[in-house]
């Protein structure tokens, strides 16, 4: 199943697979593309039968950020206003990964650059091929890290590393991303989609609601006082405490066979 031909969308075992598909322009985004993609994350918070996303790319890229084709200044006329285009095509879509209360995986299969690879940041579980890479091209144009970027960076890497990653743009490979603690894992190229699709069919059979939970109280930790921390442990686990998936998984523990969770 597909909505778009910029954004190749397919639903099995829970999963909604995203692959963006623009490879001649290494994906980057037009704005039907950010339109597409938006669309399908959207449709994963809506629909319950989604309960992970995968997002990769077609080709031998991930994604190349904004497809500068668009933003030429030889075509003449003003200048773009590129805020406008932040509020209007990336902020929303970061938003609403970050605030979907389902895992998104990112199986990035080739060179994340610009805004492609702080979308990549964005994303909860992110694995990539050892041969791909991640730039912070922005210094290349002029301009500065954006879908996130300056936030991303600073709070994983700390300010010494995300500064030299943004002045410079010089290519992070997977395999010091990894060790960096920016990504989850590097992988050998031919096995990343099997070994992303398997732990995005893991999280899909996962306990739904207290995964989205858990997302949510992680990303509140490093803006919450402890005590405002517990606080929300205290009010979430009260929430998954009454979900039927921890009904499950703890008949299953006591009956020494596997949980079937439902999402619920
Ligand atoms: O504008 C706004 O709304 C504000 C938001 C901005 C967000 C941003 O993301 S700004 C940053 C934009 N991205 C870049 O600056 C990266 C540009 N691309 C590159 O630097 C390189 O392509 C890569 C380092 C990513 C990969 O290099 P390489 O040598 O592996 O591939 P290539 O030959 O450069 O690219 C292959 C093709 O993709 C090529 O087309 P061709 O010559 O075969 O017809 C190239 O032009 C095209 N391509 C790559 N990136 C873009 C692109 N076309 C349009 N826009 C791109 N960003």
């Amino acid at each position: 199943m597909t909505t778009s031909e910029t954004v190749l969308s397919c639903l099995e075992a829970g999963v909604l697979r995203l692959t963006l598909n623009r490879p001649d322009k290494l994906n980057s985004f037009n704005e039907e593309m950010h339109l597409a993609l938006r669309a399908e994350i959207q449709r994963a918070h809506d629909d319950a039968v989604v309960r992970a996303v995968l997002l990769t790319g077609a080709g031998r890229g991930f994604c190349a950020g904004q497809d500068l084709g668009d933003r030429d200044p030889r075509k003449g006329g003003p200048a773009p206003d590129l805020g406008h285009t932040l509020e209007t095509f990336y902020n929303p879509t970061l938003r609403l990964i970050r605030q979907l209360e389902k895992p998104v995986i990112c199986a990035v299969n080739g060179v994340a650059a610009g805004a492609g690879a702080n979308i990549a940041l964005a994303c909860d579980i992110v694995l990539a091929a050892k041969s791909a890479k991640f730039i912070q091209a922005f210094a290349k144009i002029g301009l500065i890290p954006d879908a996130g970027g300056t936030w991303s960076l600073a709070r994983i890497l700390g300010e010494p590393r995300a500064k030299a990653l943004a002045l410079t743009a010089e290519p992070l490979m997977a395999e010091k991303a990894a060790d960096w603690g920016l990504i989850w894992k590097a992988v050998d190229d031919a096995d990343l989609m099997a070994e992303a699709t398997k732990l995005a069919e893991s999280m899909a059979a996962g306990p739904t609601l207290g995964l989205g939970l858990t997302k949510r109280l992680i990303q509140s930790a490093a803006t919450n006082s402890l005590d405002a921390q517990l606080d929300m442990e205290r009010d979430l686990q009260q929430q998954a405490g009454r979900s039927a998936d921890y009904a499950e998984g703890v008949t299953a523990f006591l009956e020494k066979r596997l949980a079937r969770f439902t999402g619920k």
